[in-house]
Order: C-alpha cells, then sequence, then structure tokens
C-alpha cells in the first residue's frame, strides 16, 4: 500500500457537470449504468492528460464515449486507476459495471443488509459502485434511477427529490430521483427495500414546509419518535443559532443494521446505523436516547456544514467534522445539561483523543499524509477537532464567531474547501489574527502547560507563570508554540475575585471582571493579577478552554475549595477527580506495600456533603462521586499496570463504599421515582445519580445490595435502570446474576440492540474467566461476526473497555483480538482495523505486557493478504 500527501494535491484534470445513474438491481447480481457529462477542467495544469478514474472490485461490461463503444486497447487498469488516453475536451462517457451486492462484506459501496440494498460512499466507497472521478471536490448533479422487483423493494429512494415512479413489466418498478444540489460522489445514496415509514413535517423559517420521513423495519415503527423529534429540534436550532435553513422540500432517514459507522449525511438521504436512529424507554437506555438525538443532528447539521460547503480533499476532512461535532455538542448542551455534556465530552477527549495522540498513530487534525483515509475518522479529527473550532469560537466570542460563520457558508456555498478558508473566513469577519493558532491544524500531540501562582501579600498581586511544551509524535519532534486560550478565575474566601491584569495586553473578559481567557502565545509567559487582597485559588482552564494537559501543584485543601465552590462546572467536577487521583495513587502503594487501603478523612467528607447535596444538579453529583476511569488513570500513571490500578481503583470504591453505606442508601431512596418515564436532563440526572448509589452499595456485596438490585432490576420499566441493574448483578457474587441473564435474553430476542446490550454487559465484566464467557458468546446463535454493531458489542467491548480482562496476564486476550482481526480482515477492513486500536497502545504498559502485546501484532503484520486498512494501523505500531 502507498501513502498519500496532501503536499501532492493538484486540481483535477476533468470535472463532470452531471451523472446520470441506472441501478437494474437483482438477487444474483446487480447492473449500474453511468452516464458522465465530462469535460477538461480549465485550471488543470494539463489539458491532454489523460481521463483517470477510479474503480475497485468493479466487473467491467462496457465503455463507451459520446455513443462509441471503445475497444479494449482504448483503455487501460492499473489498482484502482482506468486510464483512457486521448479523450476530447468534452464528451459523455457511458460505463456499465456488474456488481455483487449480496456478496459485498466490507460495507463500502453497494451492499445488501437484512434483505435491503443500501450504500455507504464515504470516504471511498463509490469507487465499488461505477468508475468515478471518486475525490470530494469533484462535484456533479445525480438523476438516478432504480429499478428493482416491487414486491421485495417497494421503496426505492435516493438523493433530492422524486422526480418519477413507474410501474414496468414483470412486477418491476422504478423511481428517478433528481438532486439539484451539485455534490461529491461521497454524498451519493441508494436504498431499496421493504421499510415501514414515520412522516412528519417542518415548517423552515423562511414558510419552506418540509417532509420529514424516517424508514424503519416495520417493527421499529414504535422507535421513531424520539428521532423525529430530534430532528425537529435539529433544524429550529440550526435557523435560530447559524441561521442555516434546509434547502429542499424532503429530508430521509433509513434505519440500517448492518453499517460500519454511526450514521451518514448523504444529501437529503440520510442512512443510520439502527443503534443511532431506534429508541424508546424499554428498549434504550438514557446515554442511548442521548446518541440518537446528537447523532440525528450531526447528521443534519452537515448539510451545511459538509454538503453545502464540502472538503476539497481528504485531508481537510475536519473542516467538516470537527465544525459539525462542535455543532452538535453544543446542540446537544442547548438541549440537556450543559455542565455534564462538556464534562462527557472532555472525558472522551482526555482518555481516547489524548492516548491517540500520544500513541503511533498521532496525527495532526489536518494530517500530512495517509495510507487509508478510513483509518483518519479519528477522535483527534472530530472531537479534537471540535476543539480546535471551540477555541476559535472562544477567541472571537459569539458574535464574531456566528459572523464567521455566515462569512464562510456564504463566501464557500456549493464549493470543496480547506481548513485554511474556514480560518481565513473567522479571521477576515472578525479582524483577529489567527496566525499562530493555526498550528494547531499542523501540529500532533497534547500540549503541556505547567502553570504555577505566587502571591505577594505586600504588592497585592497574583502571578501567574505559564509554561508550555507540546511532545514529540511520529514525524514531528520540534513543535512551535500553539497559541492557546486559558479561561482562569481566581478563587476567594468569598467567591470569584476581580481581576485585573497589570498588562493589558489580554484578553477576553468576562462581563463582571472576574473570569479572563489569558491569550498563551510564548513557550512561557507571565501574567500579575492586581489588587488581590487574599490568597487565592486559580481556577485554571475553565470550561476546558483547551485540549491541553494542565499541570499545577494544588494542595488538597485548595481542591477541595475548587471541588466545594468553584462555580465553573467543569473545573468543579475536575477538583473531585483530581482529588480522586491522588487518593487511588495512595491506594496503589497501600497495595504494593500489602496495606489497607483508607482514604483520607477530608475526601470522604467531601463525597459525604456531596451525597447530601441536593442544590446541586444530581448528574453532576454523579459524575463527581465517579472515581477517575482507568482508561483515564492509564493517560496519567507510566509505565500503565492495569491490574495494579483496577484493584487499587476497586478497594478505594470499596472503601467509599463502606464508610458512606448510610448515605448512598439515603440517596439511592430520595432517587427513587414513580413519574413516567422521560429522557429530559432532569429525570436522566437522578437515574444517573440513583445508579451511582446502586454501583457503590453493590461493592458491599451483601444481601441486601444484591437485593435492591434484583428489586430494581425486575421491576424497572425502562431500559436505563434495568441494565444498570444487570451490570451491578453481572459483576457481583449473586447467585441470580445467571437466571437474570437468561431472562433478559429471552425477553429481548427479537430486539438486536438490545441483544447487543447484553452482549456488552457481559463482554465488560470484570470479574475473572470473562474471556472464555466471551469467547463462548461467539458462537451463540445471536452473535453474528458480520454485523458491526455485534463485533463492537462483544469483541470491541472486551477488548477496549475491559482492561484487567483483555490485559491477563497469560496474553490470552492479545492473541484472541488478533486472532479476531485476521478474521475481520478479510471480510470487513475498516472494523478490522478499527479494532486493532487496544494493542497498538502496547508502549504504554509493563514490560511483560508490551512482550506480549507485541508479538500479536508481528502476527498480524505476517499476513500476506493484509487490507491496507490494517496494514497501516499495524505497521505503524510496530515503527
Ligand atoms: N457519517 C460520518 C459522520 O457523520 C462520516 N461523515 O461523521
Ligand atoms: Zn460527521
Amino acid at each position: 500500500p502507498s501513502t498519500i500527501f496532501l503536499s501532492d494535491y493538484s486540481v483535477p484534470d476533468f470535472l463532470i457537470d452531471s451523472t446520470t445513474l441506472r441501478f437494474e438491481l437483482g438477487e444474483a447480481s446487480s447492473l449500474v449504468c453511468s452516464v458522465l457529462a465530462l469535460r477538461r477542467n480549465p485550471d488543470a495544469a494539463s489539458q491532454d492528460a489523460p481521463l483517470q478514474l477510479h474503480g475497485t472490485e468493479l466487473e467491467l461490461v462496457s465503455l463507451s464515449i459520446d455513443g462509441r463503444q471503445l475497444d479494449d486497447s482504448e483503455w487501460s487498469q492499473s489498482g484502482e486507476q482506468l486510464s483512457i488516453a486521448n479523450v476530447p475536451a468534452s464528451f459523455s462517457l457511458c460505463c456499465e459495471t456488474r456488481l455483487r451486492p449480496q456478496d459485498n462484506t466490507s460495507l463500502e459501496g453497494l451492499y445488501k443488509s437484512s434483505g435491503m440494498f443500501c450504500t455507504q460512499c464515504e470516504a471511498e466507497g463509490f469507487r465499488k459502485i461505477t468508475y468515478y472521478l471518486d475525490r470530494p471536490d469533484v462535484m456533479s448533479v445525480f438523476t438516478v434511477e432504480i429499478i428493482a422487483d416491487q414486491s421485495r423493494y417497494p421503496v426505492l429512494l435516493s438523493n433530492g427529490n422524486l422526480i418519477e415512479t413507474e410501474s414496468l413489466a414483470d412486477g418491476i418498478h422504478k423511481t428517478v430521483w433528481h438532486d439539484p444540489f451539485p455534490k461529491p460522489a461521497y454524498l451519493f445514496a441508494l436504498v431499496a427495500g421493504k421499510l415501514a415509514v414515520v412522516e412528519d413535517q417542518f415548517l423552515t423559517t423562511s414558510g419552506r414546509s418540509v417532509d420529514l420521513k424516517i424508514y424503519v423495519d416495520e417493527k421499529d415503527l414504535d422507535k421513531c419518535d424520539h428521532a423525529m423529534l430530534s430532528l425537529k429540534n435539529a433544524m429550529r436550532w440550526d435557523e435560530d443559532v447559524y441561521g442555516r435553513e434546509y434547502d429542499l422540500d424532503i429530508f430521509n432517514i433509513v434505519a440500517v443494521d448492518d453499517f460500519n459507522m454511526g450514521a451518514m449525511e448523504n444529501k437529503s438521504l440520510n442512512i443510520f446505523n439502527t443503534s443511532c436512529v431506534l429508541a424508546k424507554q424499554e428498549t434504550t437506555t438514557d446515554a442511548g436516547f442521548q446518541r440518537v438525538e446528537g447523532v440525528v443532528a450531526h447528521e443534519y447539521f452537515h448539510n451545511w456544514s459538509g454538503n453545502r460547503v464540502t472538503c476539497r480533499d481528504w485531508f481537510q476532512l475536519s473542516l467538516k467534522e470537527g465544525f459539525t461535532v462542535f455543532r452538535d455538542s453544543e446542540f446537544s448542551s442547548d438541549m440537556g445539561s450543559p455542565t455534564v455534556k462538556r464534562v462527557e465530552d472532555v472525558t472522551l477527549l482526555r482518555t481516547a483523543q489524548f492516548a491517540e495522540d500520544a500513541g503511533p498513530m498521532a496525527h495532526p487534525i489536518r494530517p500530512d499524509s495517509f495510507i487509508e483515509i478510513s483509518n483518519f475518522y479519528t477522535v483527534t479529527i472530530y472531537e479534537k477537532g471540535s476543539e480546535v473550532v471551540r477555541m476559535i469560537h472562544t477567541l472571537l466570542g459569539p458574535e464574531l464567531f456566528r459572523k464567521g460563520s455566515d462569512l464562510y457558508f456564504d463566501r464557500h456555498d456549493g464549493q470543496a474547501v480547506t481548513c485554511e478558508d474556514f480560518v481565513l473566513a473567522m479571521e477576515d469577519a472578525s479582524g483577529i489574527d489567527l496566525k499562530q493558532f493555526r498550528h494547531w491544524y499542523s501540529q500532533a500531540g497534547t500540549p503541556r502547560l505547567h502553570v504555577s501562582g505566587t502571591y505577594d501579600e505586600q504588592a497585592q498581586t497574583y502571578t501567574l507563570v505559564v509554561k508550555q511544551s507540546c511532545p514529540s509524535t511520529p514525524g514531528q519532534t520540534e513543535k512551535a508554540p500553539f497559541h492557546i486560550p486559558l479561561a482562569v478565575a481566581l478563587i476567594g474566601e468569598a467567591g470569584q475575585l476581580a481581576l485585573q491584569l497589570t498588562d493589558a495586553a489580554a484578553n477576553i473578559e468576562s462581563p463582571d471582571n472576574t473570569e479572563l481567557v489569558l491569550n498563551v502565545t510564548e513557550p512561557e509567559q507571565r501574567f500579575v493579577f492586581a489588587n488581590i487582597k487574599e490568597e487565592p485559588v486559580p481556577s485554571l482552564l475553565r470550561g476546558f478552554s483547551a485540549p491541553v494537559k494542565l499541570d499545577f501543584d494544588y494542595s488538597g485543601a485548595q481542591l477541595l475549595r475548587l471541588m466545594r465552590s468553584d462555580s465553573d462546572g467543569f473545573c468543579r467536577w475536575d477538583a473531585s477527580q483530581q482529588l480522586g487521583l491522588v487518593e487511588i495513587k495512595r491506594a496503589i502503594t497501600a497495595l504494593a506495600a500489602g496495606q489497607q487501603v483508607s482514604p483520607d478523612s477530608e475526601y470522604v467528607s467531601a463525597c459525604r456533603e456531596l451525597l447530601a447535596n441536593t442544590s446541586l444538579d444530581a448528574a453532576m453529583v454523579a459524575l463527581m462521586l465517579q472515581l477517575p476511569s482507568e482508561a483515564y488513570l492509564a493517560e496519567i500513571i507510566h509505565p500503565v499496570d492495569v491490574h495494579g490500578i483496577h484493584h487499587a481503583r476497586e478497594a478505594l470504591r470499596k472503601a467509599l463504599a463502606t464508610a458512606l453505606s448510610d448515605e448512598f442508601s439515603a440517596c439511592y431512596s430520595r432517587c427513587e421515582s414513580d413519574e413516567a418515564y422521560a429522557p429530559d436532563a432532569a429525570q436522566i440526572a437522578r437515574r444517573s445519580l440513583k445508579n451511582t448509589a446502586l454501583s457503590y452499595l453493590m461493592l458491599l456485596d451483601d444481601a441486601q445490595s444484591i437485593a435492591l438490585a434484583v428489586r430494581q432490576y425486575e421491576s424497572s420499566s425502562n431500559m436505563t435502570d434495568r441494565l444498570a441493574a444487570l451490570t451491578y448483578l453481572v459483576n457481583s457474587t449473586a447467585a441470580y446474576k445467571a437466571e437474570a441473564l437468561l431472562r433478559f435474553y429471552q425477553q429481548w430476542q427479537h430486539e438486536p440492540l438490545v441483544i447487543n446490550q447484553w452482549f456488552q454487559v457481559q463482554a465488560m465484566c470484570r470479574l475473572p474467566g470473562t474471556l472464555e464467557v466471551v469467547q463462548g458468546l461467539m458462537s451463540h446463535p445471536a452473535f453474528d461476526i458480520r454485523n458491526p454493531n455485534k463485533v463492537r458489542a462483544l469483541i470491541g467491548a472486551f477488548c477496549g473497555q475491559n482492561g484487567v480482562n483483555f490485559h491477563r496476564e497469560d496474553g490470552a486476550g492479545y492473541r484472541f483480538l488478533a486472532d479476531q482481526v485476521l478474521l475481520l480482515n478479510r471480510s470487513n477492513p475498516q472494523i478490522a482495523s478499527r479494532l486493532l486500536v487496544p494493542l497498538t497502545k502496547w508502549r504504554k504498559y509493563l514490560p511483560s505486557a508490551q512482550q506480549l502485546m507485541c508479538s500479536e501484532l508481528q502476527r498480524v503484520l505476517a499476513d500476506p493478504e493484509l487490507s491496507s486498512d490494517v496494514y497501516e494501523v499495524v505497521s505503524k505500531s510496530l515503527q
């Protein structure tokens, strides 16, 4: 496999003004006939280059230019390229290809899922449908004719407007769709199947009525309400917050069982993984409801940030993904609890993204090179990309940011552009210089801020010294300093102090002068605050104002003050996590010395206070009571001793449960409620706190707690409480757990998404012997290795979220993963390379684990038929 470089970008030699596709869908094979109106690109360097089209795994049936059939000598094929020399300046190319969608297990291009035809073309799947200029800067107007058996495939969909339907002979029917908006091939979609539909309407701000349709399997008709509501909320929000209106009369969503990603934003025909669209209280957890809301909004928002303005090339992927994640997270924050959403986003960033940024696949949000673009749909491109847009929002403020986004959409509507175009629009609209800020696009790695503070009582000043650095990443040893917005406040005995910098060169101030955003731009900088009458505790990186690791040598007392009284929810939560971290480190030391784990009494008191605090959002209380996750600890403690960390953390949790058992019980009872289920912020918060309390109580391993969990399991009418209880039971010594698992399966065996949760609960069980359970479940009739959701629920959850079992000391977990990757490499390379990620982090662990992990990676690398997807990840991780 070869490497593709951003620096090699050149404009396409040809443009495609229109694309007409005809699909004849059949049981054995399908025929695709494409007619492309091609012409030479006047901006191309060469005006006599051959036409080179992308195509892979295609059977070419015929090829003609302007009605004349080409003979074999007029074209040649090599790798994914089909070349035709000596073509005119403008012409019509007609190409027929034969496909076998039913044998397509990669789930890219045209394939079948549960009897329906569907497509996935991003990033480079269209080339599995026909020969084409499969690059996002080639935008074309599509007309699509679909011909299929009427009884098997009554619903035939593509992008844009339905312009014709016709019944043909022999039970065949046809529909024709036309999309007036030029688009790249990656946004093409087709669906044919037997689908039921839920319909609604949305009236846009300028009075256009849009038909909204969600197509699902008949049995799922009762699980569409939440997605529909989320869609309407998202459409309204994008009008209100960004001034973006929907642009067609129809918006379709189709739910598909077998899908590599969460969902796909194809123009007016979004295709969704069932897991990201279906929801109802009996089958879906609160987190599931929130995911549906977030993903529906995300894909809808792409209509502007992605479709109307798209990417010039795949190195610019974060242009649409980072911006759209930022948009959807602001949306979710407005729909629910902003602080909780922020904490969740930061948690994902600080575990998965920081790990990626410190590992062998580290890349800037705009990468310089790749082997396989599918490997770059990463937490870096998405979540760090979103943080970079958020920092622009912080630096500009909401009004100028909106001016910038208006300018970006106006200036580039209908174009395929770059991250640079986005930054330029923000600069032009605001007049704010983002020159140094641009390093965030080109440099990988997580910057580190070392901050120290000194109080000068005599001068009544408080001085913050901020030093920044960034570790080397593959291919980048030296980093230029970043422009980092550092939001700060100073907390005194009675609350936040008024801030007055002696050097006015800063910065953005809050209206009441008690919060500042410092522009950190130098390797080392000093900020002096005047008129400070008491020694304050600094509240730093408020709202997580930049995706960095921050060190400040807080005392326990200072952290307790922040945890009790900081007005910034993120910092308040983070203080609780830092205190938890200190306790876990003490527990590790204690266990290593053969001593008992006993948490600091101040810390226990703070937790007790939290449990009694009914004025604080219950979701915040729950989050603050949860100790830093093992995944986060693995980012902080080096080398990572998975078992040592796990046992220390569990021992500390158990000690807290013992010390606060009455408080946890009381909290549990207080949170019980019999009101009708709603996935709203208040109820979600209460369930979250209730289940956090139950999880602690279960550590007592007493009959009373087990009875509580059993009762909750049996009496819950919603999946959140039921699944939480099942999870705690499965991880306990309760004899009832086998029965609970069996009954759960029997009750839900006809709901694949619920069965996925059943697989996942078992795969994530922390008790010994889980690998054997997982291996056994792989031959369960409900498991299907061709279905990505099942693979993620069982194999992905075990390897990625069950550290103590995956890192079994005999290496069996690693061997299991390598076996599965080698198997999936042949059928679904995208999923195989995704799954491999936990092994690639081998350098973090103890030497004994490193060796075992490495030898499994080597075994994978030795496979002679590695896909480019797996090859890139495994080879880079061994470099
Ligand atoms: N479907 C993926 C997403 O929306 C890729 N565009 O992020
Ligand atoms: Zn996206």
